[in-house]
């Protein structure tokens, strides 16, 4: 709750967008309770906020559990403090009770997970994955021209360490599910088996401005008007690959933008998911032909360009039986899942077996001020946290 003061909004939710001001403060909100509780702390040159908690040996590759504090612009409090906190209680409650692990364990917290202000989404741990490098993260732009490495300078999380040559033996991230499967299913926790995957595509329909006002509107090459049957032939698409298919357009974007000027250029943002690999290249093929098919016989120009793809993942079978070992320890219901959002830990799991954890959100909103938890769901994630972790660090 105090985490949720930071960048808090009228309507109950957060603005913490990745390295703006409420996200450094946020950031030092995280670090000064991870000194408290005796973490030593360091940041990497992607702003990541690593806290470790010495184990009894070591030399064992530690374990890891986090999330990230960045928000949508209208966020929730849950999406990724939850699991950013959750794994805080964990270091807490394991000096509450004076227990030292075997290995070491390490809390995590990712930046800009969210792509809202710098695309594409999970950079951070991309970077850490190997799958940017860190030139094309620092290089990524905001809506205002500024770039990713000069606003992590600017809030001073541009760390020194490298990124990505940190090893662990098993990495676990609590998440709010996001969607209303566990609620509906009366399940406490979700044990998360992967990710879908996501096309993130501009599809970008160039004509030629005009005045609102004596143009007839014959004479007119208006790249909204070509627009409708694109944006309908999108939604058509989930349709057609139903029940698993997400197709969303986020947002039209016209230039000039101005009510008595007819726009010159339209960019539609399309985010397409599926659970299969193959049916999303099929979507994302189907989405550039639809472009050419409503633009080739006229004088609108259409592009498609893709900006992001993240293939789905399989979570690591080992943490998933550690997680499904500790919500029944705790007599907890559960489910095996997909997750339909993306995590930092569909980069993660390229490096170390990784595994999630869900718990329900009140009525599967998220990305929503809205966005709400019981406490008790919020327990028994940390709960089945805490319990997977102790399994994995003492696990050699
Ligand atoms: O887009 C996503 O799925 C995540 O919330 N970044
Ligand atoms: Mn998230
Ligand atoms: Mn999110």
């Amino acid at each position: 709750m105090q985490m949720a003061t930071i960048g808090a909004t009228p309507n109950g939710g957060v603005n913490r967008v990745a390295l703006s001001h409420e996200d450094k403060l946020g950031r030092d909100l995280f670090v000064g309770w991870c000194k408290e509780a005796g973490c030593s702390v360091e940041i990497d040159q992607m702003g990541n906020i690593f806290a470790s908690r010495a184990g009894r040996n070591n030399k064992l590759l530690p374990v890891l559990a986090g999330s990230h504090l960045d928000s949508q612009p209208t966020g929730g409090k849950y999406d990724g403090a939850l699991g950013v906190l959750a794994a805080l209680e964990v270091i807490e409650t394991l000096n509450d009770q004076k227990i030292t692990t075997e290995a070491p364990i390490e809390i995590v917290s990712w930046t800009n997970e969210e792509g809202a202000r710098f695309a594409p989404a999970m950079i951070a741990s991309g970077v850490f994955a190997g799958e940017f490098t860190l030139d094309y993260a620092y290089s990524r732009i905001d809506k205002d021209g500024l770039t990713l490495g000069d606003e992590l300078d600017r809030i001073g999380y541009k760390g020194k360490s490298v990124v990505g040559n940190r090893k662990y033996s098993a990495c676990f991230e609590l998440h709010i599910e996001q969607g209303p499967i566990l609620e509906a299913e009366k399940k406490s926790i979700g044990i998360v088996t992967g990710v879908q995957g996501i096309s993130w595509s501009d599809i970008i329909l160039v004509g030629k401005e005009t005045h609102a006002g004596p143009t007839p509107m014959k004479y007119r090459i208006d790249p909204v008007k070509s627009s409708l049957p694109i944006l309908s032939e999108i939604y058509a698409l989930a349709d057609k690959y139903t029940p698993h298919a997400r197709a969303t357009i986020g947002y039209l974007k016209a230039e000039p933008a101005i009510r008595n000027t007819q726009p010159g250029k339209l960019v539609i943002a399309v985010d397409l998911r599926h659970p299969d690999k193959k049916t999303l290249s099929l979507m994302h093929k189907a989405l550039i032909r639809i472009a050419e098919k409503e633009t080739s016989n006229s004088s609108i120009s259409g592009t498609v360009k893709e900006i992001w793809r993240s293939e789905p993942v399989n979570f690591s079978s080992t943490c998933i039986s550690m997680i499904d070992n500790a919500a029944k320890k705790l007599g907890l219901s559960s489910m095996e899942i997909i997750s339909g959002a993306g995590h930092d830990s569909v980069y993660i799991s390229r490096v170390a077996p990784t595994g999630m954890i869900f718990i329900p959100c009140e009525n599967g909103l998220s990305h929503n001020e809205m966005e709400n938890i019981s406490k008790e769901d919020a327990a028994n994630g940390t709960n089945v946290l805490l319990h997977a972790i102790l399994e994995a660090s003492s696990m050699h």
